[in-house]
């Protein structure tokens, strides 16, 4: 089984996936937990590219989509796929959910480059997706008490407020896939919200 995690930052996805990965090992199941971008040495390479903060030359929207899906046709075709044969259970923090809501959604590319890379560069979509939703002040509240922002984190809050409108749109497209968790809720809350859902499969 294939799950994804999405939301804005800060709404709890790594705090969420920790605990599921917990569950998931002491109920002896083979499990592996992962991320995006990154998941490979290689894929991690393009990940700090991706966020670092760069004063000499900005990222175009265009780079920035390619970039995403570099370091998601590596990580699909040497971690997850070979995962996922094997049997594992994949809990990958973000997959293409987030080039739509960050990409198309908040940046404003058009959805038709997106589909194109997803036609042609993803084999595999999730099983299940869980969305954690939250008000954007929540999730960056929590998230900027880290200290140093990478370069999505220094984006304005109307920025945030479009991708989580693009999380909304594709929760309405595909309701069967995509599961909204309420992310304001304590941690242990929304554990139970998304292994209520994965017991009902
Ligand atoms: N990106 C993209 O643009 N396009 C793509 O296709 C992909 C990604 C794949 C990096 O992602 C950036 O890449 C991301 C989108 C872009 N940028 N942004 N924004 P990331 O997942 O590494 O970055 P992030 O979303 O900023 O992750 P995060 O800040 O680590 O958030 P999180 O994993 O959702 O939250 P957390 O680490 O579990 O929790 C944050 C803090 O809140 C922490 O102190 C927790 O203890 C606390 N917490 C967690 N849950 C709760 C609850 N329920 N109550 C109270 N406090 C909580």
């Amino acid at each position: 089984m294939f799950i994804s995690f999405e939301g804005t930052e800060g709404v709890g996805k790594t705090t969420l996936i920790r605990k599921l990965h917990d569950h998931f090992q002491a109920l002896g199941k083979n499990v592996l937990l992962t991320r995006e971008p990154g998941g490979t040495p290689m894929a991690e390479q393009i990940r700090s590219l991706l966020l670092t903060v760069n004063h000499d030359e900005a990222m175009s929207h265009d780079t920035e989509l390619l970039l995403m899906y570099a370091a998601r046709a590596q990580h699909l075709e040497r971690v997850i796929l070979p995962a996922l044969a094997d049997t594992k259970i994949v809990l990958c923090d973000r997959f293409t959910d987030s080039s739509f809501a960050y990409q198309c959604a908040g940046r404003g590319l058009d959805r038709e480059k997106l589909t194109l890379l997803n036609d042609n560069f993803v084999a595999r979509m999730p099983d299940i997706t869980f969305w954690l939703d939250a008000p954007i002040e929540t999730g960056m509240l929590r998230a900027r008490e880290r200290g140093a922002l990478d370069r999505f984190e220094q984006e304005k809050v109307t920025f945030f407020e479009k991708v989580r409108a693009g999380f909304a749109e594709i929760h309405h497209n595909e309701p069967t896939r995509v599961k909204r968790l309420d992310a304001t809720q304590t941690p242990e809350q929304v554990f139970e919200q998304a292994l209520s859902y994965l017991q009902q499969v």
